[in-house]
């Protein structure tokens, strides 16, 4: 049985008001807590529950059936053998877009969570530990950035963060999905804020078409808020794209891109790091921060700077409490702070073992 048909029995059994059913093999089978949950409140968008919802739990990972029919849980090949789980409210949104499967639900513990294609991508109560460090590690790192660009990052929440800084005069974005900004504007109110900032230029389509277009030395920042390097994100992890990256920026200006957890992936991280030494003449560091939902609750930061000016990325030459207005913009900074950003560098002893690139 295949993802669909799952979804499908899952959610057709009939309700009889003791949590069970039955799916016409005779047998009681318990209903996910999701779905009565959807009958009694009406939510917004249909009662199906979801193939990543089970008994109410929401995992990373790809379920399917044996060949008996069971149903079978495949761990993503990112992280096998392992799955953080959140207890699901209700189903708020759930649609297949050009790219990819758009779920959002309410939580009993995060609030309100994004998932695309079956991977967790924010939750309202950890959120600001991701964007805000992705967004303020390289901004304060150089002095008055001007120009910035975000890959991806189509929930709006690093574009709200990028905002704080008032040297900020362009904010072009270049995400794939319309789908992913609709939904965040209708759920995430308080990361979709970003687009309302007349700095903000929304370029609807492929980032790395985007950035072969884009003209030589243009941006003092680019920030990558990509989704894991499967499919068809890997690009974004290939040296093409990365010499993109480079060519658009100007001399002396920084990355700071997504880079996965040490716990999970330090092959992923050395590999992604000697291509950028390669092509980063400037500088290239490891950043990481705790966001308790990513897997294996930390999620790192790879910062690179091109050739020009130095860049100290471990002390922030611009830092945010300094910036008039900054820690109050829109809304209070409620993970990051000067501390914060230099204890992000610290690596434990596995990681500097392992990471051979960053020896
Ligand atoms: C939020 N603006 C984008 N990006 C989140 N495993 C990624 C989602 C999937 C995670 C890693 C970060």
């Amino acid at each position: 049985m295949e993802g669909d048909a799952l979804k499908d029995l899952d959610c057709q059994r009939t309700l009889d008001g003791r949590g069970s059913s039955n799916n016409g093999s005779g047998k009681a089978i318990l209903i996910p807590a999701c779905c009565l949950k959807a009958k009694a409140s009406k939510p917004e968008l249909g009662t199906k529950c979801h193939s990543t919802v089970v008994s109410g739990w929401f995992s990373e990972t790809q379920p399917s059936s044996d060949k008996f029919g069971k149903q079978v849980f495949f761990n993503n090949p990112m992280w096998p053998g392992e799955a953080h789980s959140l207890k699901v409210e209700n189903i708020l949104f759930q649609e297949k877009s050009k790219y990819q499967e758009v779920l959002v639900f309410q939580s009993s513990a995060y609030g309100r969570v994004l998932v695309l294609d079956g991977i967790l991508q924010l939750t309202e109560k950890d959120e600001c530990a991701y964007q805000e460090m992705i967004a303020h590690l390289p901004l304060c790192s150089i002095k008055s950035p001007k120009n910035v660009l975000v890959v991806g990052g189509g929930d709006g929440g690093v574009l709200r963060e990028i905002c704080r800084h008032s040297s900020v005069e362009l904010i072009d974005i270049c995400e794939i999905d319309q789908m992913v900004i609709d939904v965040s504007k209708k759920f995430f109110p308080e990361l979709a804020i970003g687009f309302e900032d007349p700095r903000v230029r929304l370029h609807v389509g492929d980032a790395i078409e985007f950035l072969k277009q884009a003209p030589e030395g243009k941006y003092d920042a680019i920030i990558v808020d990509s989704s894991d390097p499967v499919g068809p994100a890997q690009e974004l992890v290939e040296k093409p794209f990365f010499k993109n990256i480079a060519r658009a920026l100007r001399p002396g200006g920084v990355l700071c891109t997504m880079a996965e957890s040490m716990w999970l992936h330090t092959h992923l991280i050395d590999d992604i790091i000697y291509i950028c030494r390669e092509i980063f003449k400037g500088s290239v560091h490891y950043a990481w921060a705790s966001v308790p939902t990513y897997p294996s609750g930390v999620i790192g930061f790879l910062l690179c700077s091109t050739e020009g000016p130095p860049v100290d990325f471990v002390h922030p030459i611009n830092p945010i409490e300094k910036l008039r207005g900054a820690l109050e913009f829109r809304r209070e900074l409620k993970f990051y702070n000067t501390q914060i950003h230099e204890a992000a560098f610290a690596l434990p002893s596995f990681v500097k073992r392992e990471v051979t690139a960053l020896r």
